[in-house]
């Protein structure tokens, strides 16, 4: 079985890459130019045949292609037995409802700070939102501490990939120098500690 992800830097792929590394998969890491049509980059016709957007992460496994971070670690649990999200109905639920809340309530006012900041071109770049930003995530963060409360890991007494969404989405915040409560920047450097992320990190720092 041939498995490779594509990705860059501290990006989403990021969550992927650690996931791999801690299913102990074997699999390639191919780390793209950002925004970049030469070889190797991430808008060269080669990627963007896997990739339409020309976006990462994107997972080859043989002939399946499959695109969004979420998915990809779902899948990567697949690979692994299930040993990485919670079985049963309600587990499996409440791991849904915690990873689409991170993705879509949590890292959206992120990743709207980080596309105004550097992703978009500039003439289609607007300052006045980062305010916006700030304030819509500091409101998701009060809702979440109440939704999930935060304990040593993100869902109950152990390691699940929940974990890998949400380290990377505070370490997000805490780059793009939004507030986010403390705990939770402890939690990210615990979990950043783990051996599968520090190698995670290493292929590409
Ligand atoms: N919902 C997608 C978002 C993918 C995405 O926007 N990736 C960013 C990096 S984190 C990207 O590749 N941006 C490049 C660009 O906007 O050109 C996912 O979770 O995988």
């Amino acid at each position: 079985m041939s498995l490779t992800l594509y990705g860059f830097g501290p990006s989403r792929s990021l969550r992927c890459l650690w996931a791999l590394e801690e299913s102990g998969l074997d699999f390639d890491y191919v780390e793209l130019k950002f925004q970049s049509d030469e070889t190797g980059g991430s808008q060269h016709s080669d990627y963007v045949a896997l990739n339409s957007q020309g976006k990462v992460p994107t997972l080859k496994h043989d002939d399946f292609v499959l695109t969004e971070s979420a998915a990809i670690v779902n899948y990567i649990d697949a690979l692994a037995n299930g040993r990485f999200i919670p079985q049963g109905a309600q587990a499996r639920a409440k791991y849904d409802e915690f990873s689409y809340f991170v993705l879509s309530e949590l890292e959206q006012p992120l990743w709207s700070t980080g596309k105004h900041r550097f992703a978009l071109p500039e003439d289609q770049r607007i300052e006045a939102m980062f305010d916006t930003a700030k304030w819509e995530f500091n409101k998701a963060v009060k809702a979440f501490q109440k939704l999930h409360p935060l304990s040593e890991y993100a869902l109950g007494n152990s390691f699940t990939f929940a974990d890998c969404l949400l380290a990377h989405t505070v370490h997000w915040a805490f780059r793009f120098k939004i507030d986010v409560p403390q705990a939770y920047l402890d939690y990210r450097d615990r979990m950043f500690e783990r051996p599968a992320a520090v190698r995670a990190f290493a292929h590409f720092s």
